[in-house]
């Protein structure tokens, strides 16, 4: 049996925007800015690793209970703007590429670092599609370790030699490799070194693509 695992957030949708529009008003209320290449070092993340990165580039420290009260009102402001997701907002070509390695017999799962997967899935209409959803709830270890990736194949039953992986992020596609699976890598070649392949887009991908 084949699986392909699915990245959610710069591979299924891009809500980057939103989550750099609430870490930066975050570190405004904190005193310093936050910038859209400081943004960069939150892909792939998860919550609590970025705010602590945030707080070391504003050089901020924060008791335990601040620092869980900022986290709860970053994730407030974020769920604000995602509440506004709808399938029009889903990259291109995704859906029809999901629709067509199920017609070939894939499993397919989700691997995500996000703790609002469900929520999103929901708003883009695509819960149904997906043979499993591992995120950021089902995991505690984040990537690059590859234990989001490992309990995805695991939900599958599929083995993960026989995983695809399909990943935004640097730390992501170290989780794949980590995970012992293919990892395709989603941006920008000289920036995803370590993926076996990268594409810009899912438009018009060939299912050989994934067999070659
Ligand atoms: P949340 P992915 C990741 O999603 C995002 O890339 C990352 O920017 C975010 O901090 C992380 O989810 C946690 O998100 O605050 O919603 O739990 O790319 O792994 O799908
Ligand atoms: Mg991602």
């Amino acid at each position: 049996m084949k699986a392909v695992i699915f990245d959610l957030d710069g591979v299924i949708v891009d809500t980057a925007k939103y989550h750099y529009l609430a870490w930066s008003n975050l570190a405004n209320e904190l005193g310093f800015t936050f910038t859209k290449d400081d943004n960069e070092l939150l892909k792939g993340v998860s919550r609590i690793r970025s705010l602590e990165i945030l707080l070391s580039i504003g050089n901020v420290t924060l008791s335990d209970e601040e620092f869980t009260r900022y986290a709860e009102k970053k994730n407030d402001e974020y769920i604000k703007l995602i509440e506004q997701l709808t399938p029009n907002d889903i990259l291109p070509g995704v859906k029809d590429f999901i629709l067509r390695i199920k017609k070939e017999g894939y499993k397919i799962s989700l691997g995500s670092a996000s703790k609002n997967a469900q929520f999103i899935l929901d708003h883009l209409e695509l819960t149904n599609l997906f043979d499993a959803i591992i995120d950021g709830n089902s995991v505690s270890k984040a990537k690059p370790d590859p234990e989001v990736f490992i309990a995805a194949a695991n939900a599958l039953g599929v083995d993960p030699k026989n995983c695809i992986v399909f990943e935004d992020a640097v730390a992501g596609i170290e989780a794949g490799k980590n995970a012992g699976m293919r990892v395709i890598g989603v941006g920008e070649k000289d920036v995803l070194t370590q993926a076996d392949r990268v594409i810009t887009t899912f438009e018009n991908l060939s299912l050989d693509y994934l067999e070659a």
